[in-house]
């Protein structure tokens, strides 16, 4: 079946719910930060490569290339904190979040399709059990994803293992997601995502397609993610957002217009979120794939005036569509 029917009951955009009761601890879960002197109340690490030594009970390294900014998203404990693994989920909780991990190397699971398959139901049936059923954002890494051509692009055959693996229980809501390739061989598939007790909103983009709408010309199985989530904390997620408007990639070839369009499509998602902040402590999390890592400095200096307060991560990283040059997702907070 079509991801388009599987997904026809879910809502072409929606907005923020009423407020919710305020964090407990009315401290941010998470923030892009160097690496010395972390205080002990982490959770969780996530980390570009080469930065070495954690004592994170759970850290992720995520095997792209730095290119400025932060070292590292660190996400924090608001209490006792539980390390675990259950087969191939490694993870870590406290009372309201939970984050886990699968890194696989693919060439155990019979290639691209199968792997992202066996994976997404791993991460399925852990997700099931696990006491935090609401998963609110992942993220997905993998090598090459734009080798291969057609339907055989590799990251079309993750999308039809992805949809495969996943399965979709009436009612789920699609957490935010970004899906990028490394630039160097790894083999290896990651996926790691943040789960919680209570259900976020998910947030679609009124400029654009939902992903999972996006026409049979994209590829067999439709991405399984929406725009935005935002979590019970009125955080929002915002998934990796491009140079596409509708369900089209705009300006090929053209760094600053895509970079200019992708900005609007921030704005338009997380206008259309519609959580209200106080503006003098609205805060901004940037993390910024790049294809070429000449495009950084323009890209800093364009961001540095559209977010003067954020310090953005950039990270050296290959886009779904081998067109687009850029892609930048992003925490409010
Ligand atoms: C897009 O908007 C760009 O397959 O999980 C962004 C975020 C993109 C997540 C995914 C893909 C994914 O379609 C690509």
């Amino acid at each position: 079946m079509r991801a388009d029917d599987l997904f026809d009951d879910l809502p072409r955009t929606t907005s923020a719910g009423p407020e919710p009761a305020p964090s407990s601890t009315g401290r941010a879960r998470v923030e892009y930060r160097d690496l010395e002197s972390l205080p002990d109340n982490v959770l969780c690490v996530v980390r570009g490569a080469g930065r070495t030594g954690s004592t994170a009970p759970l850290t992720i390294e995520v095997r792209m290339q730095r290119l400025g900014g932060p070292d590292a998203e660190v996400w924090y404990a608001t209490g006792p904190v539980r390390a675990g693994r259950d087969g191939i989920v490694r993870y870590v909780h406290d009372d309201e979040l939970l984050i886990g991990v699968v890194e696989e190397d693919e060439r155990a699971y019979g290639g691209i399709r199968s792997t992202a398959e066996t994976l997404y139901a791993a991460v399925r049936k852990f997700q099931e059990q696990c006491g935090f059923p609401h998963v609110l954002r992942m993220w997905n890494y993998l090598d090459a994803i734009n080798e291969g051509d057609g339907d055989a692009e590799r990251y079309r055959q993750f999308c039809v293992g992805r949809a495969a693996g996943l399965g979709r229980p009436n009612g789920t809501r699609l957490p935010a997601a970004t899906a990028i390739g490394r630039q160097q061989p790894t083999h290896q598939m990651q996926i790691f995502w943040v789960a919680a007790r209570v259900g976020g909103t998910p947030i679609e983009n009124p400029r654009q397609v939902s992903a999972y709408h996006y026409p049979r010309a994209h590829g067999p199985a439709s991405p399984t993610f929406s725009r935005a989530m935002i979590a019970p904390d009125r955080t929002v997620l915002v998934s990796g957002t491009a140079s596409i408007v509708g369900h089209v990639s705009q300006h090929e070839g053209d760094a600053q217009a895509q970079l200019a369009e992708t900005l609007r499509n921030l704005a338009a998602v997380t206008s259309h979120a519609g959580v209200r902040r106080d503006a003098a402590r609205r805060q901004d999390l940037l993390k910024v794939y790049v294809r070429d890592p000449t495009l950084v400095p323009m890209i800093a200096e364009r961001l540095r005036a559209a977010y003067p307060d954020a310090a953005p991560m950039f990270l050296a990283g290959d886009i779904c569509r081998r067109e687009l040059l850029l892609e930048i997702e992003c925490i409010q907070l």
